[in-house]
C-alpha cells in the first residue's frame, strides 16, 4: 500500500533530497488544543530552516498520509473524532475510513512505504513499569522497520532500564548524541549509561549506513537530550509523574489509554511547564533529524 504523498515529499523523493517524517499521535493525544497545532506547524518550520522537507504522517479518512495541509494539523490537533493508531490499527483505519494520530510504530510503518527513513518524535513507548506486561508496540516495530527514529528518550512513567534490555533484545542500536547518559525526556540523565555516544550527525549517518550493511534489517533509536535550558527538575518532574501513575491506578486506565491519560495528567498539573518543555525538546528532536537526513542525502547513505 502506498501512502499519499504532499507535492513537496513526492518531489524531494524522487530527486533523493533530505525528508524527515513526524509523527501525529504527539498532537491528537499528547499535548492540548490548540497548542499542538502551532506546535505541529513550528516542527514543520524547523525541520525546513535545516534544508529537509517535513512529512507529517498520519490516517486521514482511510488514507494513509505523508505530508500534511495546515487544515488536516488542525483536524488531527482538535481531535474530533480522532483515534489513536499504533501499527495494528492501520488496516482497520483504512477499512472503516478512520482519521487517526499515528504512533511513533505506525508512524515507521507508513514512512517506510513512503520510502523515508528518517523520522523524528518527542518520546517513544517502552517497557511500562510494575508487573502489567505493557510493553508499547514502538519498541516491536523498531525491531522490524528500517527507519531511524530521534526522539527525548523514554518518560519516566516507564521503566527506562526495562525498556533499554528490551531494546537490546530487539537487537535495535540505541545511541546518545553528544552525551554518555540515556536522556529521560523532561531531564537530560534517566540514570542509565547509554549504549552508544555518537557527537555529529554525519557519525550518526555514517553508523546507521555501517549497521545497514550488516543486514541487520532494523530501525535505530538516536536519542536527544533535552537542551539544558528546558530541562525541569529532576525532584519535581518525579513526583508528579509517581502521582499521575497513581491516578492512572485508581481510576483503572487500560490499554492504549495509559500513555495519553499519563500526558494530560503532566501537562494539567505542571501548568504548562512539562508542556513547554515537550514543545522545546520536539523542536530540538525535529533539527538534528534533519541533519541526519540531509547527512545521509549528501553521502548518498540512504536508498
Ligand atoms: N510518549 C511521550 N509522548 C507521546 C507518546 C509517548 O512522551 O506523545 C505517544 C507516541 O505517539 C508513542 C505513543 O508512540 O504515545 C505510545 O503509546 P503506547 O504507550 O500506547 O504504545
Ligand atoms: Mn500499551
Amino acid at each position: 500500500m502506498k501512502p499519499d504523498l504532499s507535492d513537496d515529499v513526492a518531489r524531494a523523493l524522487a530527486t533523493g533530497a533530505p525528508v524527515v517524517a513526524l509523527e501525529s499521535t504527539i498532537l491528537s493525544h499528547g499535548m492540548p488544543w490548540p497548542r499542538n497545532a502551532e506546535v505541529g506547524r513550528a516542527v514543520e518550520d524547523a525541520v525546513r530552516a535545516e534544508g529537509a522537507v517535513p512529512a507529517t504522517v498520519a490516517v486521514v479518512e482511510g488514507r494513509l498520509r505523508a505530508g500534511l495541509g495546515a487544515a488536516d494539523i488542525e483536524r488531527l490537533g482538535h481531535g474530533e473524532g480522532v483515534v489513536k493508531a499504533a501499527s495494528r490499527d492501520l488496516g482497520a483505519a483504512v477499512a472503516l475510513g478512520r482519521t487517526a494520530g499515528t504512533t511513533v510504530s505506525a508512524t515507521m510503518r507508513i514512512a517506510r512505504l513512503a520510502g523515508i527513513g528518517v523520522f523524528a518524535t518527542g518520546g517513544i513507548g517502552g517497557v511500562h513499569r510494575g508487573e502489567g506486561g505493557d510493553v508499547s508496540a514502538d519498541l516491536t516495530e523498531l525491531a522490524a522497520t528500517d527507519v531511524l527514529v530521534v526522539c527525548a528518550g523514554v518518560k519516566s512513567i516507564l521503566d527506562i532500564p526495562r525498556t533499554l534490555e528490551m531494546l537490546e533484545t530487539l537487537r535495535v542500536p540505541v545511541v546518545t548524541y553528544g552525551s554518555d547518559r540515556f536522556p529521560a525526556f523532561y531531564t537530560r540523565d534517566s540514570g542509565c549509561a547509554s549504549p552508544e555516544r555518537l557527537d555529529t550527525s554525519e557519525q550518526i549517518a555514517a553508523v546507521r549506513a555501517a549497521t545497514r550493511a550488516t543486514g541487520l534489517g532494523t530501525g535505530m533509536l538516536v536519542a536527544n537530550p533535552i537542551p539544558e535550558a528546558h530541562a525541569l527538575p529532576a525532584e519535581e518532574i518525579g513526583a508528579e509523574i509517581d502521582a499521575a501513575l497513581r491516578a492512572a491506578e485508581a481510576e483503572g486506565v487500560r490499554g492504549k489509554d495509559v500513555t495519553p491519560f499519563l500526558l494530560g495528567r503532566l501537562n494539567a498539573v505542571t501548568e504548562g511547564r512539562a508542556l513547554g518543555a515537550n514543545v522545546e525538546l520536539v523542536l530540538s528532536n525535529a533539527r538534528l533529524a534533519a541533519r541526519i537526513a540531509v547527512a545521509e542525502a549528501s553521502s548518498g547513505t540512504w536508498v
